[in-house]
């Protein structure tokens, strides 16, 4: 695999940019300084018995808009918030694209997340308290479905890598593991019992924390609806939409590979890796191109879904092995 790579700052302005970005920029690189002391905060105050009163003196949430990261704009014009809002994957609402509606039963408060596995830190938090602890920034990302769809979304969250941190994961601890919540009454889609719920996937540590790794609190300046996985999704925006699980109630650090959902259900067809390829198509279709939600039109697939800059380190040596299914 023979690798040319550009850095985000050398791509051209773009009509993802707003001209708020440079305003902001000052205003980013100090939530960013502050940042780095606030991630160091969760090491002590996950420490047993001191949890109360470090909520207690944790401020409100600054939910949503948070100031968007220059380094993640891109090209492509942002998909219009309708559009990516009412055409979702979300099996748990049901098959069709269609469930934005559905997806409103999710009640996404009182919404506890448990990290656990190898770590030296277990612990469970609320996702408010969790909010209050990881500086939130707005990125551009593209998002390519394996069905050969993409969009572009301004998500608003935080690096995985700062949940990464705060569990302290231990050296025997290869893989992460994402859980999707598992109740019937809230999510009739799980009520389909050939499907393997709950909805399951998986990235390695390294990938976890690649800088492009996000956990997702918002969508468009606002706090995330409930059809994109609210109150917190993934996003690995060089890999496959599947990869993406959303409203996640654990993160596990394990040493076993995860079998994901898709994997499970149809192995010949879905993969560990999904890393973006317009050269290795589907069994059942290509992947060389892809339909623009919103304006129709097919534009060529990039590989690593345009972000190679940012990955193509991870896989290194890997050139023989599946890692693109
Ligand atoms: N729990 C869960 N997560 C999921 C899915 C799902 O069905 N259930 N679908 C995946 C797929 S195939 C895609 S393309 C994205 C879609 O995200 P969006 O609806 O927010 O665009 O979510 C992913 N995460
Ligand atoms: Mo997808």
């Amino acid at each position: 695999m023979l690798i040319r790579t550009r850095r985000g700052w050398e791509l051209p302005e773009s009509a993802a940019t707003p001209e708020g970005v440079f305003r902001d920029r000052r205003r980013l690189l100090r939530n960013l300084a502050a940042g780095s002391i606030a991630a160091a905060l969760p090491l002590a105050a996950c420490s047993p018995g001191e949890e109360d009163s470090a909520d207690a003196a944790a401020p409100a949430p600054a939910l949503a808009p948070a100031p968007r990261n220059p380094a993640y704009t891109i090209e492509r014009a942002l998909t219009p918030k309708d559009v990516a809002g009412t055409y979702n994957n979300f099996y748990e609402y049901g098959s069709s694209k269609d469930i934005w509606q559905e997806a409103q039963r999710l009640q996404v408060r009182p919404w506890e997340i448990v990290i656990d596995g190898l770590v030296e830190r277990e612990f469970t938090i609320g996702i408010d308290d969790l909010l209050a602890r990881v500086e939130l920034e707005e990125r551009v990302y593209r998002h390519r479905c394996v069905e050969a769809w993409s969009m572009t979304v301004a998500w608003s969250g935080f690096p995985m890598r700062s949940l990464v941190e705060m569990a302290a994961p231990l050296a025997s601890a290869k893989y992460v593991r994402m859980e999707t919540f598992a109740d019937r009454e809230m999510a009739p889609g799980q009520r389909q019992f050939w499907y393997p719920w709950p909805y399951v996937e998986g990235v390695t540590i390294a990938e976890a924390t690649n800088e492009l790794s996000f956990l997702v609190t918002g969508a468009y300046g606002e706090t995330l609806p409930k059809q994109h996985g609210a109150p917190l999704r993934a996003a690995f925006p060089w890999k496959y939409g599947f990869k993406h699980g959303k409203s996640l109630v654990r993160i596990s650090f394990v040493e076993e590979q995860p079998l994901n959902f898709w994997q499970e259900l149809q192995g010949r067809e879905y993969g560990f890796w999904a890393n973006v390829h317009p050269g290795v198509p589907h069994p059942r279709w290509s992947q060389d191109s892809e339909r623009v939600l919103g304006t129709g039109e097919r534009v060529a697939t990039q590989l690593f879904n345009g972000y190679t800059e940012f990955v193509a380190d991870l896989y290194r040596g890997m050139e023989d092995q599946p890692i693109w299914f």
